[in-house]
């Protein structure tokens, strides 16, 4: 794996090595220009099996199937912007792949490109110890991780599920799928929603349900963080 970063800048022709402009039609901030966008792609790209990627706001959602795709590409191009964003002829002229990582807004692009290079490089096989991606297969799979624990088995009053320590793998199992669903159906009820749940899986679903969670103090706390609009 090579990874090279290259300043945007070095792709100017005038003395104060300018990259942005005003908008068309006014408005507040800065565009990000096409011309060094444009001159540096063309120079960093090898042809066909280049990738281009553009980080913005305004890109379909990065996800873990897309991380999946980029993984086996040859050659990967991420453009990071500044200011109010690009000049529109930019992903569109170069072909690219526009991005977002999240529903939140940056300062540029520099940071999304990280995320994106982080959760692509985990999948390259060889470049990690695999068992990230086997990790990766229970996202995937479309539940959240069921909860983990090691020693000690009571840690400032709180116990480890004392299922985790009865040695019965079957137990363990059924648990285990339980409390992902238990977490799915809180945390991710989208995900839920678009889960394949198996004949097992719509009974713990059912034991889940009726089992009213009494709210912490810290989670009443968090809740009004955590209801969506
Ligand atoms: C840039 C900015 C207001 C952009 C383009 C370049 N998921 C995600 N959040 N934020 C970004 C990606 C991102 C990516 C590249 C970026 C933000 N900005 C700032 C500010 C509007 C914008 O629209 C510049």
């Amino acid at each position: 794996m090579e990874i090279r970063v290259h300043d945007l800048r070095s792709w100017t022709h005038d003395r104060h090595h300018v990259v942005d402009d005003m908008p068309y039609g006014g408005g507040a901030g800065m565009v990000l220009k096409p011309e060094p966008a444009f001159e540096s792609v063309e120079a960093l790209c090898r042809g066909p099996e280049s990738r281009v990627i553009v980080l913005s706001p305004q890109g379909i959602p990065f996800t873990q199937e897309i991380a999946g795709e980029l993984a086996r590409e040859a050659h990967l191009i991420l453009l990071c912007g500044r200011y109010e964003g690009f000049d529109d002829r930019i992903p569109r002229g170069l072909g690219a792949l526009e991005l977002s990582i999240g529903d939140y807004v940056l300062t540029g692009g520099e940071l999304a490109a990280l995320v994106v290079l982080d959760a692509v490089v985990r999948l390259v096989p060889g470049v990690l110890g695999d068992a990230a991606s086997a990790q990766t297969d229970s996202f995937v799979t479309g539940l959240l991780e069921y909860p983990q624990y090691t020693r000690p088995p009571t840690y400032r009053g709180m116990a480890v599920p004392p299922v985790l320590l009865s040695g019965d793998h079957q137990a363990i199992a059924r648990w285990r799928r339980k409390e992902a669903i238990r977490r799915t159906l809180e945390r991710r009820p989208d995900l839920l929603a678009r889960a394949v749940l198996s004949e097992l899986d719509r009974e713990l679903l059912a034991e889940v349900e009726e089992e009213d969670a009494s709210p912490s103090e810290a989670s009443m706390k968090n809740e009004k963080l955590t209801t969506d609009n």
